[in-house]
């Protein structure tokens, strides 16, 4: 998805981003120059946020929350999170090799592999230490999250290049390496703030529901987006071998697709399957699944109506929403 900044919401909630992003800077400051220079690097490069305003969000649904600033133990874990999905974005790209980021080189790109592998081992070892120091139950909930995303990545590598994927796959990779962080978001905010365990298991299950809408958007994008927009060539999912929901769902239906997938695939051919993939009614399908889950994640959060978190949480579904055209 898009690198928009300025694009957070504009919301009491999203108010306290600027405390996390200080505490982001923070938390990877060590008297090493080089390793600060590394792990802040795609932090000053900007990114959504999304992650920790979710934690924040969720540790504002209490119902005795005034609207005014949340509780430090609340940011704390909202940076915690977002230094895992850095940690996770540094690896990654050390795996795709990419070459940009957040629109700004990518550390591997910049550094080399080693230091990038190094400098996202720090920023899940800082995410770990800032994680125990708020209480067992969330320092145990994030390292369980960190080996949840290696189970997604490592379940969508196995599938690379294989028109036999299932959407149980899919479903099964998308869930480790996206909604478990955007579960494990909620579910921190509400514990940092002492809410009750009903409200933390409900919470956690929007996390999800929105997490899995997330990622089949973002998947959407892949293959709707311009390549301006989204920061990497139009079908680049696809020509990686990563067949996401939309192609999955035109693959039942052409028989020309399956021949033009399986493998690498050259410009030509890759705009061709691109335009079967949408005439075949791929990203409909996606488009009502992701609407699906985001009915989901509304659903999940009727007991906290009325309260500040629940208005941006509500806000985060809905542009969601509007990014689909169902
Ligand atoms: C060691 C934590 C760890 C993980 C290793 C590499 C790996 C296993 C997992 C990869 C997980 C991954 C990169 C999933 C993609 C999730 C995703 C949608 C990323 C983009 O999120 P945005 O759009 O990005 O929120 P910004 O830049 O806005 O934060």
């Amino acid at each position: 998805m898009t690198d928009q900044t300025t694009d957070r919401t504009p919301d009491i909630v999203g108010g306290q981003l600027p405390r996390v992003e200080d505490a982001l800077r923070a938390a990877v400051a060590t008297d090493d120059a080089l390793l600060t220079e590394m792990a802040s690097h795609l932090i000053v490069a900007g990114g959504k946020r999304q992650r920790p305003l979710v934690a924040l969000a969720c540790g504002a649904c209490a119902s005795g929350f005034d609207g005014g600033a949340v509780g430090e133990r609340i940011v704390q874990g909202a940076v915690s999170v977002e230094l895992v999905h850095l940690g996770s974005l540094y690896h990654d790209d050390v795996i795709d090799e990419a070459e940009i980021r957040r629109q700004a080189d990518s550390v591997n790109a910049r550094w080399g592999n080693l230091r990038a592998i190094l400098a996202g081992d720090f920023l899940l070892a800082r995410a770990s230490e800032i994680a125990a120091s708020l209480a067992t139950e969330i320092a145990g909930l994030l390292a369980a999250t960190i080996a949840d995303l290696c189970v997604g990545e490592v379940a969508e590598l196995r599938t690379a290049f294989s028109t036999a994927r299932t959407e149980e796959d899919y479903f099964a990779s998308i869930g480790g390496k996206t909604a478990a962080l955007f579960a494990a978001a909620a579910r921190i905010g509400a514990l940092a703030d002492d809410q009750p365990r009903e409200a933390v298991d409900a919470l956690g299950h929007f996390g999800w529901c929105y997490g899995m809408a997330f990622q089949i958007v973002d998947d959407i994008l892949d293959l709707t987006a311009t390549e301006a927009q989204m920061g990497k060539p139009v079908g680049h999912d696809m020509a990686e071998g990563v067949y996401t929901l939309p192609v999955l769902a035109a693959l039942k239906s052409s028989d020309e697709l399956a021949s033009l997938l399986g493998g690498p695939i050259g410009d030509d051919e890759l705009a061709r399957a691109r335009k079967l993939v949408l005439e075949g009614g791929g990203v409909t399908v996606a488009a009502e699944t992701a609407s699906n889950w985001l009915d989901r994640a509304d659903a999940a959060l009727a007991a906290f109506s009325g309260s500040p978190g629940a208005a941006t949480l509500v806000d985060l579904t809905a542009r969601l929403r509007g990014m689909l055209d169902v």
